[in-house]
């Protein structure tokens, strides 16, 4: 999500030369709307380019040294609250911690390895303080994926949040020998307070270019090792300004996120959406059903954030009743705007109404990618629309989208055989959505992952429409609406092939999603004896409501209906032949509550691998049980599907 030479035809000469001073990665909006978030933002990160304050440091002590805002709360979690003062304070001190005893020097990768704590946000700051480089480890990780990232951002120390440090086990320490580990324990940290706060000096902070990179931060590697993205100066400014500005985030708002920091969204959209308005960032160490609301309350946040299926996890479980007086507590609360990305249309609504929750302000981007696209919607019509493609914007920038056919054998967008070039799909039609970039200067856009150079290219295509030309991969196949309005339709890699045609798994999940007994659909394509192509197959989790038989599996009326369900909503090659019921919580998400689909993939549905889910297929007018009987006469061929 980075920005794009903002209407430079439209834009007084002026703002030409600032915008290409920056050299403006903002593309975005299509809409004035949007426009009018960008255009104050790249002037205002112009403005700290010339001073030499792109350095995001910057921000907090800007608002730790004026009087308007040294006393406003910037962070709280869990019972602890610190003013910008004292915040830049704390930062201080660390810093000159990490200079002084652990020698931190400008330049360098120090990774960070925590839950959402305050000590994290300190650190966060202290690194920067000193010029050097935050690299964000997944908390969750150890063993080879864990060193993996940390030799990937040739860190020489990694601090270790207390919580986590039993995934910093003896294997990944011995295979370090040379990086020291260290947990950030109270003592350490008592230790670090009894610093004196000194503030560096500006010398090895002040001279950070807009394209150079401001922090490290590790893709979730789903199917392969994080890749570590590089999130520039200008991105992190951009992203934290122009947002902020889009959902209207005010110095008096409390912005409550429970999502990994470690991940863009809280980082980007969160932490600096906060810090570009000058207001209270609360967090939650990390996701919690059960706390999420809690937290909201208590915390009076007005702003939350989601990703993934954070949302659906809140729906599904119970009404929050007061304890004394049983009263709902859905609906106590202040939050007017619920800001993120991956909300379903299954969920949309339900999610609205039930929390009484009037905006809906739902982004799509990438923390590599390049461009982002929005939506903010207060009705239904811009509902699972993951942003708009507006006329505004083809008007002036001209085409800086455009979504491709793609080859699902090869997962590369196709490329016609007489002229070598990719082909733009009619509206409706699914496609790979891809961003412009600057052909003869790439990196002043996409600045790729740290120290490799083959994943960076392979998400650069190059001669798309014409000779030269260079295009950043998105990897999300969407389709667009004659109203400019994407949809994502799946990953590239989730479609499969089922009786010659494509079947997209996002679209599958969304309609049996919508089936009065199932709370989550997970949907991927398995392969099947002697039939060509994938199955689709549907793991799903039952709502703690939906009637159950006497094994405590689906009852025969759900099996029924679920099988009118999707006949009713889905072309015939598209039905979902497999069900696989799966305990609650047993579906596997990433940190950010991203469904997974590889391990089930490749379970498929031998059932020598399906443990102990119960199977179901398709079978008439209802699912039936799926047994290994029926999987031996799928082997030697007995069975058509
Ligand atoms: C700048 O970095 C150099 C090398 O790490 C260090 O010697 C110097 O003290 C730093 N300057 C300040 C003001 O921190
Ligand atoms: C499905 O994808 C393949 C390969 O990308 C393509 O050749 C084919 O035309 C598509 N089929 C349909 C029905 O869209
Ligand atoms: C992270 O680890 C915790 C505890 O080890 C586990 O409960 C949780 O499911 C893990 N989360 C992810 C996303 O892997
Ligand atoms: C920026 C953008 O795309 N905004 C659109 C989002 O959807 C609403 C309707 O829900 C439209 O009115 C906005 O124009």
């Amino acid at each position: 999500m980075s920005l794009l030479p903002v209407p430079v035809s439209l834009a007084a000469p002026a703002l030409a030369a600032v915008a290409t001073y920056v050299n403006a990665r903002c593309q975005v909006s299509y809409d004035l709307d949007m426009l009018t978030s960008v255009i104050p933002t790249v002037l205002r990160v112009a403005w700290w380019g010339t001073r030499g304050q792109l350095n995001t440091f910057y921000r907090l002590e800007a608002l730790a040294n004026s009087k308007s805002s040294e006393n406003r709360i910037f962070l709280r979690f869990e019972d602890k609250q610190y003013t910008y003062a004292q915040a830049y304070d704390t930062v201080l001190r660390y810093s000159n911690w990490l200079k002084t005893r652990r020698g931190v020097k400008k330049g360098e990768l120090v990774a960070l390895n925590f839950q959402n704590t305050d000590t994290f946000i300190f650190l966060l700051f202290a690194v920067w303080s000193l010029g050097a480089i935050p690299a964000l480890i997944n908390y969750n990780l150890s063993g080879k994926a864990l060193a993996h990232c940390v030799r990937r951002a040739a860190a020489r120390l990694v601090l270790i949040d207390p919580t986590v440090a039993e995934n910093v086990g003896g294997d990944v320490r011995s295979e370090l020998n040379d990086v020291s580990f260290e947990v950030v324990t109270p003592e350490l940290e008592l230790q670090m307070l009894g610093m004196e706060a000194v503030r560096p000096e500006d010398e090895n902070r002040s001279n950070a270019q807009a394209a150079d990179i401001g922090i490290i931060i590790f893709t979730s590697g789903t199917t392969g090792l994080p890749k570590a993205a590089i999130v520039s100066w200008a991105k992190i400014a951009m992203v934290g300004g122009y947002t902020a500005r889009w959902i209207g985030t005010k110095s008096s708002d409390v912005y409550y996120t429970a999502m990994p920091l470690y991940h863009s969204t809280a980082m980007l959209m969160g932490l600096s959406n906060t810090l570009s308005a000058g207001a209270t960032f609360a967090i939650g160490r990390k996701f919690s059903t059960s706390r999420f609301w809690e937290d909201v309350r208590k915390h009076d946040a007005n702003i939350v954030q989601y990703v993934g299926e954070t949302c659906r996890y809140l729906l599904s479980a119970p009404p929050a009743t007061d304890p004394v007086t049983g009263e709902n507590l859905d609906r106590k609360h202040n939050v007017r705007i619920a800001f993120g990305n991956g909300l379903r249309p299954d969920v949309w609504n339900r999610f609205k109404e039930r929390f009484g929750i009037e905006t809906i302000a739902e982004f799509y981007g990438a923390t590599e990618g390049s461009y982002g696209t929005w939506n903010l919607s207060r009705n239904d019509f811009g509902m699972g629309a993951v942003g708009r493609n507006g006329a505004l914007y083809n008007l002036i920038l001209g085409s800086g989208v455009a979504i491709v056919q793609v080859d699902h054998e090869t997962e590369v967008p196709w490329r016609d055989p007489k002229t070598g070039f990719c082909r733009q799909v009619a509206f409706g039609e699914p496609g790979e959505l891809l961003f412009k970039l600057p052909a003869k200067n790439i990196e002043s856009r996409f600045q790729g992952y740290y120290g490799d150079k083959d994943a960076t290219s392979k998400k650069i295509l190059t001669s798309v429409f014409s000779k030269g030309d260079a295009w950043f991969r998105t990897g999300d196949v969407v389709r667009s609406d004659r109203e400019n309005r994407l949809f994502f339709t799946d990953r590239i890699g989730d479609t499969f092939r089922w009786k010659s045609e494509n079947v997209s798994t996002a679209e599958v999940s969304q309609v049996v999603g919508l089936h009065p007994a199932i709370a989550e659909a997970n949907v991927y394509g398995v392969e099947v004896p002697h039939h060509e192509g994938r199955a689709g197959c549907a793991a799903v989790i039952l709502r703690s409501d939906a009637p159950s038989g006497p094994d405590g599996g689906p009852n025969s009326e759900v099996l029924h209906s679920l099988a009118a369900h999707v006949r009713a909503g889905l072309p015939r090659y598209a039905l979902p032949l497999f069900v696989r019921v799966v305990k609650a919580g047993n579906l596997q998400a990433t940190g950010t509550n991203k469904q997974q689909k590889y391990t089930l993939r490749n379970e498929g549905v031998d059932p020598k691998k399906t443990s102990s889910d119960a199977v179901f297929w398709l079978k008439g007018n209802a699912y039936e049980r799926f047994t290994p009987r029926d999987w031996k006469s799928l082997k030697i061929g007995g069975v058509k599907l």
